[in-house]
């Protein structure tokens, strides 16, 4: 399923708005959100992408330990799908570019996708 940012998850910018008034400059200061919505990124089976490429790719991409890396794919492997991480949602769309376009360089399937928190 395709998930769009929330409102929220967009970045404000009223608190750098100005407003000139006779002269004043007054600033309207936006309140800090102060936990981000959270999402989960999500790597799908296939039957062509090797474990190794998955491994390395959760290595490369998510930080993971080699031990953690290989526990994911084998639930990913096995259940069909894990999630890779949870991140605020600019982090979590960029790591599922990237994970796409390593895998389509190397010329495997393997497909990832972001779901709500
Ligand atoms: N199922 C793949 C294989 O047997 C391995 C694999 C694991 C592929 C995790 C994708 O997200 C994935 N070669």
């Amino acid at each position: 399923m395709l998930v769009l940012p929330p409102a929220h998850a967009l970045r404000c910018i009223v608190g750098s708005e100005k407003e000139q008034t006779d002269g004043a400059v007054k600033e309207r200061v936006a309140p800090k959100q102060q936990k981000p919505t959270l999402y989960k990124v999500v790597l799908l089976n296939d039957d062509y992408t090797t474990m190794e490429f998955v491994i390395h790719v959760l290595e490369a991409v998510f930080q993971k330990s080699p031990a953690e890396a290989y526990r994911i794919m084998m639930q990913v492997h096995v259940n069909g799908r894990g999630i890779a991480g949870v991140y605020p949602w600019e982090v979590a769309e960029t790591k599922v570019d990237t994970v796409t376009a390593m895998a389509r360089d190397a010329g495997y399937p393997l497909r990832a996708a972001l779901e709500d928190e």
